[in-house]
């Protein structure tokens, strides 16, 4: 077989004629170019690549995976047929309207053609769907898909689909499941009580899963960036919520990270003393997140006396059981200042990257730690001037001697626990490179002092101390602070971060805690995002590149949309990048479109056509697999959640009303309800359904867009107890909303209001960028 070269151009993926695969020297086999800049050489590597585009592309993915299911598993062919029959005759319906621009307007996309030929190949009967049919024959007659067809099919048909039809969860299509959904959406809340009110102060209770949250401790010298927000503090919150859904006890603290050079720093650059300046910016985080609806039990501060009593006691323990090394340091000291030039207030070149901005500890380019000696060419951050080496006793933490304890408890947690990959992954190549004694003291006046003699005039390096914060924190919301962080058997640590902070989170701070011998509760979970770049660029403060924290606030978007969008772009497992069209466009296609769409409809077809009272629901076969998808995705949404994958389960929340939006179209209650008898019942069992959908959306939706959530329910006049049962007690999709249940008044602008500045065509945003905000998808509105 000749090679091809299939290119990701656009994220499409579109064949070319030439045989170039940079490594290959016998150009012998299909490969296609990921683009991603990887290749693949296994045909069923290729296929499965095509066909996940395929699925994640298709408007009637749901029924043509149930479908694929029958028909290559389990040979019904004709059972398969039947199930896309609602789904095509409505994508059928789309393409004679020309209303479906992404069906239109794939050209020769190697997805489309594969899609086309599976849906033509096997289900559609010769005469029927005659718009699919045709736009499959115009596709198919593109020399360049007939070539990616003979590669990639060769005459198996969808035989050639089945590892991957086999590798995906059975889609809800049986009777049995189509019964069993029925069946439990038939029980109704009955079951269930509405959950307890947050009593304060939360601690742990025996008998039930108890989690404690923490989220990076901000450092209190600057304003936020959406990369600072989505980073921890959100995502935090977002776990937080959805863990009090399901029932768990959950305690989440944070606080502002107030010593350490880029405080004094930041102090003298605005005139104020240190102590103004965590009391100025103290508050500015606070607000901000508030703004953002970051729901702490509680927003601490480092610079407290408890800070002070539980590092210094952490301090001699570890003293008393000899962790603790003393060492002469080199050291650089500015003589114009007058001081040791510490972390912050020292710059230079990377001894490890060269990158010619490296802080005195720790190198923002390749991120490794750095002892600022090794800095080449090394400038006061004050006055310029080169300094000189002197040299300081100092107390080191011995890494080395904790470190086979260390390695023990790691290899537990990391097995037990959902760690993040690259959390895992850079715990492990510190421990390859081996453990160095770490200094934890430093000759500056602002930090929390070093109780021993010897080094009066020290205080803690703020790297020992900040982590510290998180119990202190604790202890000034409770003096029952220990119930929470000396209590391993109970209660399950998460710490939420962005990845630069992983070290001193799973290789230092467990060091200290593990040192000190207080049977302390060690992190659980570490879970690290990557990081959230800005359009084309990185978040810069210095640089004035960005949206920080208080302008995301003056653009008058709401705080739910920042919420949704940088949760649906948050950098899980990769890097990804705020965009402001993106974010226009993710917004009204997906929060407006198909969200506050679905929604809507729901509530007005109840409201319009059946006096704002839920009418009775006579369930048909089309109706119980609808309940079985829904059930289905509910499912997903709650192991990916459970696994504190915000993003992906965010994904299958809008899966959920794009089923409904396609059930509301394929039955077209608004026709039905001006018919007979029988077409008037089934507009009611439609609408019915749907509503209840929406009840269920505003549930999932709660830890993501809280505001929206809330009004969502209270406009559904929804029982309280639906929170509980669709999520805590095992993750079911009952009907909340009765038969005759009356609800509220549903208002057309339930998420739309921020969509209505975005469909003027161009948001003007304060801060001085303007949005264009693709005005073709408002037009159907
Ligand atoms: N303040 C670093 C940062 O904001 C630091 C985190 C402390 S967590 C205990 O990235
Ligand atoms: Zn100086």
């Amino acid at each position: 077989a000749s090679a091809m070269w299939i290119n990701g151009i656009d994220g499409g993926l579109k064949i070319s004629s030439e045989r170039v695969v940079p490594f290959l020297s016998r150009p012998a086999l299909p490969a296609l170019l990921l683009p991603s800049g990887g290749h693949l050489f296994s045909s069923n590597a290729i296929c499965q690549a095509f066909v996940d585009g395929l699925f994640c592309m298709l408007c009637v993915q749901p029924a043509l995976l149930q479908a694929l299911h029958m028909a290559v598993l389990q040979g019904k062919a004709t059972e398969a047929s039947k199930i896309l029959q609602g789904p095509l005759s409505y994508l059928d319906q789309c393409l004679s309207k020309g209303t479906t621009p992404c069906l239109t307007e794939v050209n020769y996309d190697i997805c489309a053609v594969l899609r086309s030929l599976a849906l033509s190949l096997a289900f559609a009967p010769p005469g029927e769907w005659r718009c699919v049919q045709a736009w499959f024959e115009r596709l198919a007659g593109e020399e360049a898909c007939q070539a990616a067809v003979l590669k990639v099919l060769p005459g198996k048909g969808l035989e050639v689909l089945k590892p991957f039809v086999q590798r995906q969860p059975a889609p809800a299509s049986s009777q049995q499941e189509m019964e069993a959904a029925a069946l439990t959406w038939s029980r109704g809340l009955t079951a269930c009580t509405e959950p307890p009110e947050k009593s304060h102060p939360i601690l742990p209770q025996e008998g039930r899963r108890n989690l404690l949250l923490t989220s990076a401790l901000p450092y209190v010298n600057n304003v936020p960036h959406l990369g600072n927000i989505i980073g921890c503090v959100l995502s935090a919150d977002v776990f937080a919520r959805y863990g009090r859904l399901r029932g768990w006890n959950v305690l989440y603290v944070c606080g502002t990270d107030e010593y350490g050079t880029a405080t004094e720093n930041k102090a003298r650059e605005e005139g104020l003393t240190p102590q103004q300046i965590c009391d100025k910016y103290h508050a500015v985080h606070a607000e901000i997140y508030s703004w953002f609806q970051v729901d702490f039990d509680f927003f601490g501060r480092t610079t407290t006396p408890k800070q002070t009593e539980i590092a210094q006691d952490i301090f001699w323990r570890l003293h008393e059981r000899g962790f603790l090394l003393e060492d002469t340091v080199e050291q650089l000291r500015c003589e114009g200042c007058r001081r040791f030039l510490a972390d912050r207030f020292v710059e230079g070149g990377c001894p490890h990257c060269s990158y010619p901005e490296a802080r005195g500890d720790q190198c923002d380019k390749c991120g490794k730690l750095i002892n600022a000696v090794e800095l080449k060419n090394p400038l006061c951050k004050v006055c310029s001037k080169t300094p000189i080496i002197q040299s300081s006793k100092h107390l080191f933490l011995d890494l080395p001697k904790l470190e086979s304890q260390l390695e023990q408890w790691l290899d537990k947690s990391t097995a037990a626990g959902d760690w993040t990959p690259n959390a895992k992954q850079i715990t492990r190549s510190w421990l390859r490179d081996g453990l160095k004694p770490r200094c934890i003291t430093r000759d500056l006046k602002w930090g929390t002092p070093v109780p021993h003699p010897d080094f009066k005039d020290k205080v803690f390096y703020v790297w020992f101390d900040a982590p510290i914060g998180y119990l202190s924190i604790t202890a000034n919301y409770t003096d029952q602070w220990e119930k929470w962080w000396k209590n391993p058997e109970q209660v399950e640590l998460y710490n939420f971060m962005a990845k630069d902070n992983v070290p001193f989170h799973s290789v230092v701070f467990p060091s200290s805690l593990l040192g000190a011998q207080d049977n302390y509760t060690l992190v659980n979970h570490l879970v690290a995002t990557e990081y959230l770049n800005y359009e084309d660029t990185k978040f810069s403060k210095s640089r004035g590149v960005g949206v920080f924290g208080d302008m995301a606030k003056d653009t008058g978007v709401p705080s739910d949309v920042w919420r949704f969008y940088l949760l649906y772009v948050r950098p899980e497992g990769q890097d990804s990048a705020f965009s402001w069209a993106d974010m226009a466009l993710k917004n009204n296609s997906e929060l407006l479109n198909n969200l506050g769409n679905f929604i809507n409809r729901a509530g007005m077809f109840v409201t319009k056509f059946f006096e704002g009272c839920v009418p009775a629901m006579e369930l048909l076969a089309e109706d119980k697999t609808l309940l079985a998808q829904v059930g289905w995705e509910l499912r997903q949404y709650i192991s990916l959640m459970d696994k504190v994958k915000i993003r992906d389960g965010l994904k299958h929340i809008l899966n959920i009303s794009r089923h409904g939006n396609q059930y509301i179209q394929i039955n077209e209650p608004w026709k039905k309800i001006k018919g007979g008898d029988q077409d008037r019942q089934r507009a009611g069992t439609v609408t019915g359904v749907s509503v209840n959908i929406a009840c269920l959306l505003s549930v999932l939706l709660q830890p993501y867009i809280p505001t929206t959530s809330r009004t969502i329910r209270e406009q559904l006049n929804a029982p309280a107890a639906c929170v509980s049962t669709m999520l805590h007690a095992g993750g079911s999709f009952v009907c909340s909303l009765p038969a005759g249940h009356a609800i509220g008044t549903v208002s057309t602008a339930l998420i739309a209001f921020v969509f209505k500045r975005l469909a003027g065509g161009q948001v003007k945003v304060k801060v001085g960028f303007i949005v264009n905000s693709h005005p073709k998808y408002l037009q159907d509105e």
